[in-house]
């Protein structure tokens, strides 16, 4: 029988490339997100591969969060792994001048999401004694670098729950590992800089960046090992990135 994946934030990105690539390889997927039309124009693609379905929610809202989870239909409600990927930087500011609506989004998006949708998943994966959760951290959970600090913050939190969860759920056999990229170019730094595409492009210019199949085809390698393997902490950067501040550019 075909796994069952459900992906935060996969209407972009790495969600969407990990989506992409889970569906060909025939996992079953439940694609979440909050723009609707794109949830259904990936679902009219992937259902060519196999079984799609969509739940349209904001991670920051827990009754939505719940409600949306305990809705799913019986022939994809047996959820094998959980990507946990949604999440964003808003503003690049320094402390002094950060913007408190910025440093809500980041926290209620990157670090309460993600806990409202394990929390809705996890009993599930106890019973059954099994399951696979996957957190998208960041270089930016093991560095910071200036002006990233809430969003540095709230990615050393999904480091630290990534660790916590893995202790958590041990006695019930479910894996947890955490992929912490570096720069891919995505719609990221387009939502960082509030819809400036020139200055989001300048993020990735003079170096190749990771693009969101890379990233992907590393959560399909993960997902794919043997039971007894646990890729547990997964830092991919660039090979022109060195470190949260050390690019080498053209
Ligand atoms: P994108 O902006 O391309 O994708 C972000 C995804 O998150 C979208 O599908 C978006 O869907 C979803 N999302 C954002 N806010 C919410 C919300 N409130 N409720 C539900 N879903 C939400 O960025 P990436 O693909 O790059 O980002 C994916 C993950 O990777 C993030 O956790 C990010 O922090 C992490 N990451 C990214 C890096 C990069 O350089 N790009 C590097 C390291 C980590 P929608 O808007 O439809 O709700
Ligand atoms: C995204 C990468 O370096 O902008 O998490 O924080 S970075």
């Amino acid at each position: 029988m075909n796994k069952t994946a459900l992906v935060t934030g996969a209407t972009s990105g790495i969600g969407k490339a990990t989506a992409q690539i889970l569906a060909k390889n025939n996992y079953n997927i439940i694609l979440c997100g909050r723009r609707e039309d794109r949830l259904l124009e990936l679902k009219n693609e992937l259902s060519a591969f196999t079984e799609v379905h969509t739940l349209s929610f904001d991670v920051r809202d827990k009754k939505a969060v719940f409600e949306s989870i305990n809705s799913i239909p019986e022939s994809f409600s047996k959820i094998d792994i959980l990507i946990n990927n949604a999440g964003n930087a808003h503003g690049l500011d320094s402390i002094q001048n950060g913007d408190l609506d910025d440093w809500d989004a980041m926290i209620d998006i990157n670090v309460k999401g993600l806990l409202y949708v394990s929390k809705a998943i996890i009993p599930q994966m106890i019973e059954r004694k099994s399951g696979h959760i996957i957190n998208i951290g960041s270089i930016a959970g093991k560095e910071v670098y200036p002006n990233g600090n809430v969003y540095c913050a709230s990615k050393h939190a999904v480091d630290a729950l990534n660790q916590a969860m893995r202790m958590d759920l041990n006695p019930f056999g479910i894996r947890v590992g955490a992929i912490h990229p570096g720069a891919v170019e995505t719609e990221f730094s387009e939502v960082r800089f509030k819809g400036d595409v020139d200055k989001a492009a300048n993020v990735y210019k003079g170096f190749e960046p990771l693009h969101p199949e890379d990233i992907a085809d590393i959560i399909h390698f993960v997902v794919s090992r043997p039971y007894h393997v646990n890729i547990a902490d997964l830092m991919v950067l660039p090979t022109a990135q060195a470190s949260a501040t050390i690019l080498k550019r053209d």
